[in-house]
């Protein structure tokens, strides 16, 4: 895993990707207390090529007394396209939704810009704590919004999906997720923990969300064309969206 500030693989991304992952990591470090979080042998830098272009991936987690997992990942495929992917997964003693973004950009720039804080209540809804707050933000003008694909069931009515059209459109994106960073962190340091019961509940709900986000075939065939279909079931289950029931490591337990 590179643990430097600025790794080789952002200085070559879209200057989109680059400011949002400096922004993720700025936010994680100023509001929570981050430890190391190892993931699965091997897999902090992957570079893979079968058919056409090289991919590589950089990785960055980090856990914290509220989350389970904090995952930032760069991806490059070839020249042509950049990938962002953020995950940040409760610990399941507390009520938090799951904080993701994505963002895809390629020759002709971003084509999918997508952040939210998704639900893991067995109601499927938000805090009210976060509802109040997010029903506050400004509301955001971007030209393009994408319709979500079938799957996508998880996402809370705040979520944002969009292809931007100019750069003023993509710096208010990156407005949209520090405001949903900080409302998030914010919310995550005051959390009170969960009866066993409702651990039980929204530990499920965080399974629904790993298992619909793996359902993005879009993803998938990044993976599968560079490191083969095996390779890309196990790297969706125990990296992008592995179920904290099959967390097993104790390299990761609480300190
Ligand atoms: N994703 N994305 O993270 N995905 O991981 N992503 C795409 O313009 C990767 C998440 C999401 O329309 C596309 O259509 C790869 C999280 C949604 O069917 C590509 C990685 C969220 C779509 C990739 C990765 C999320 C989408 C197509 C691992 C949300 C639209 C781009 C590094 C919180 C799906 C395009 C659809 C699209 C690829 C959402 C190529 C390889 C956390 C909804």
């Amino acid at each position: 895993m590179l643990e430097t500030s600025k790794s080789s693989l952002r200085q070559e991304q879209h200057p989109l990707i680059c400011q949002l992952a400096d922004l993720i990591i700025d936010y994680w470090h100023r509001y929570l207390n981050l430890s190391p979080y190892s993931l699965p042998e091997g897999l902090g830098y992957v570079e893979g090529k079968l058919e056409g272009e090289k991919l590589r991936i950089e990785n960055r987690c980090y856990q914290t007394p509220q989350f389970r997992k904090m995952h930032l990942e760069l991806a490059k495929v070839g020249a042509n396209l950049d990938i962002l992917h953020c995950v940040m997964f409760p610990r399941p003693e507390y009520p938090l939704p799951m904080f993701g973004c994505d963002i895809v950009a390629g020759k002709a720039g971003i084509s999918a810009a997508i952040v939210d804080l998704s639900p893991t209540s067995p109601e499927k809804i938000l805090p009210q704590a976060y509802q109040n707050i997010l029903s506050t933000l400004p509301p955001s003008q971007f030209s393009q919004h994408r319709e979500l694909p079938p799957w996508a069931d998880i996402f809370s009515e705040f979520c944002l999906f969009i292809r931007p059209q100019t750069s003023q459109e993509e710096q208010d994106f990156l407005e949209q997720v520090k405001s949903f960073l900080a409302v998030h962190c914010q919310q995550a340091i005051k959390a009170q923990p969960l009866s066993p019961q409702q651990q039980k509940l929204y530990l499920e709900g965080q399974n629904y969300y790993c298992t619909k986000q793996q359902k993005n075939d879009k993803t998938r065939r990044v993976l599968e064309k560079a490191f083969g279909p095996d390779w890309a079931e196990y790297y969706m289950n125990s990296v992008l969206f592995d179920m904290p029931e099959a967390e097993t490591s104790e390299t990761n337990s609480r300190k």
